[in-house]
């Protein structure tokens, strides 16, 4: 009981128009009236009975507490709760309204210590409203003619971050798209400084990019004001570059929104970088990745940053596994209470997920077996211009690694033995092990989680 009135109905079984979120809580009361404060304060209730609740509010729009359990060895009180929300709790087409109800209020309540968002399923007919990648996966696999061989994607992100001037950089684009790269990025904190202002870089390394012959990704960084992004995205038309880059966890869900459709109208293909996500996707309070790579499907990104395994940025090869089956696949079988079952609506299309932070050529094949196919982006940024041979050398490196990985008989040039030599070679054969492991290991592992709760799943993150 919280604020007057009850949710709980341990037995629920959710319809198949119910929003469910699959939450890790702990606080100062009991598992219940924690589970009851988030279900009432992201739903009809508040802190007391109200005289103006109806019959109508309470049947048909309040959040349902189910399947609670409570982490036995805990001392103070924690544990996974599941909650459902009705579809008409939620407007049309909103998703900012949304966020406001089911990922607002609930983290400043000040019983709740520590509240992760792990999981959510979206109802099929709420995903009908949205319209997903418009290119996706296959979209940049077609562009870059990759669809039959499906090797990995190869780029990189011009390194230092900022400070090349604009002829630099495109000289720089230059070199690893004519030693083999499929893609050259800005990085998430260069736009438009003095030192390199966008209209100069962009129409240099698109001249660069056309230099080389062949058909090759540029994802120019338009990230600011709309006002802004909105001019930028009319001359990449203009010149008729249909490609950019967003930092979508910084420029938030409407904004990304706004663009994501903007584009899509003009037919761009649409990258999404996260920088920032780390600020709420880590540890025991925020939301997982998970309910961001949903989000960001949902609204139609075509590729988006989804982690390594192995390089410099968070995330097990479990998790990435995980975050990069959210992208690829129509379907996904759960395993609570680390994720749910989960089906994509028909239309919403796969997306490119993308590896990046931390790499080298020597990573290529182990970021394969991270993702459990070749169906990903990598890139490399130090990996590539700190190669002992420069950018041109760096590329060469990474294509022949990536051209390895579809075809065994392509021998393992100098480049990459270069790179082998300067960062080593990491093992796919341990990554491959563990997840054999954990699949021979499913069941107790479980149980363990069921048991002593989040101390399991960091080991299992890789926290
Ligand atoms: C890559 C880099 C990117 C990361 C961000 O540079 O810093 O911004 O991809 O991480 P380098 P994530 O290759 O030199 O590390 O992709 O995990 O969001």
């Amino acid at each position: 009981m919280y604020g007057g009135y009850s949710y709980i109905e341990q037995d629920y079984k959710p319809d198949k128009h119910d929003f469910v979120t699959l939450l890790w809580l702990k606080g100062d009361a009991s598992l219940e009236a924690l589970a009851e404060m988030v279900a009432s304060e992201s739903s009809v209730g508040t802190w007391t009975s109200l005289k103006t609740m109806n019959q109508f509010v309470w049947d048909k729009l309040r959040a349902r507490v189910f399947d609670l359990k409570r982490v036995k060895t805990s001392v103070e009180t924690a544990g996974f709760v599941k909650i459902a929300y009705p579809l008409e709790h939620f407007d049309h087409d909103n998703l900012p309204q949304l966020l406001a109800s089911i990922r607002g209020n609930i983290y400043g309540i000040k019983e709740i210590k520590e509240l992760e968002i792990i999981d959510w399923s979206i109802p099929e007919k709420y995903q009908r409203q949205f319209k997903g990648p418009l290119l996706g996966l296959e979209g940049a696999r077609k562009y870059l003619g990759t669809s039959r061989n499906r090797r990995p994607h190869v780029g990189t992100i011009v390194k230092p971050k900022v400070g090349l001037s604009p002829a630099e950089f495109a000289e720089v684009a230059f070199q690893a798209w004519s030693n083999g790269l499929d893609l050259v990025k800005d990085d998430e904190n260069l736009v438009d400084q003095d030192f390199c202002r966008w209209e100069e870089r962009v129409s240099r390394t698109v001249d660069a990019a056309e230099k080389t012959g062949e058909k090759k990704i540029y994802l120019p960084n338009i990230t600011d004001f709309i006002p802004r992004m909105l001019e930028r995205v009319d001359y990449l038309e203009e010149i008729g570059w249909r490609m950019c880059m967003l930092d979508v966890y910084i420029l938030g869900v409407p904004a990304t929104k706004y663009l994501v459709d903007y584009l899509h109208e003009r037919k761009f293909l649409v990258h999404a970088h996260r920088a920032g996500y780390g600020a709420e996707t880590r540890g025991r309070q925020g939301v997982s990745f998970d309910f961001w790579m949903k989000l960001m499907r949902l609204i139609g990104v075509d590729q988006i940053h989804t982690g390594t395994g192995v390089g410099k940025m968070e995330g097990s090869p479990f998790l990435v596994r995980k975050v990069g089956k959210l992208a690829t696949q129509s379907e996904i079988k759960g395993f609570e209470p680390l994720f749910l079952d989960f089906k994509w609506a028909r239309h919403i299309k796969p997306l490119m997920p993308v590896a990046s932070g931390g790499l080298n050529p020597g990573d290529v094949e182990a970021v394969c077996e991270v993702y459990g196919n070749t169906d990903v982006t990598i890139q490399s940024g130090g990996g590539i211009h700190g190669h002992p041979d420069g950018t041109a050398g760096g590329a060469r490196a990474m294509r022949n690694a990536a051209e390895r990985r579809v075809n065994r008989k392509v021998k393992v040039g100098p480049e990459l033995e270069t790179a082998i030599n300067k960062w080593g070679l990491t093992d796919a054969g341990k990554i491959h092990q563990g997840f054999r492991d954990f699949e021979k290991n499913r069941k107790s592992t479980q149980q363990r989680i069921y048991k002593r709760g989040y101390k399991e799943i960091e080991k299992i993150s890789g926290e």
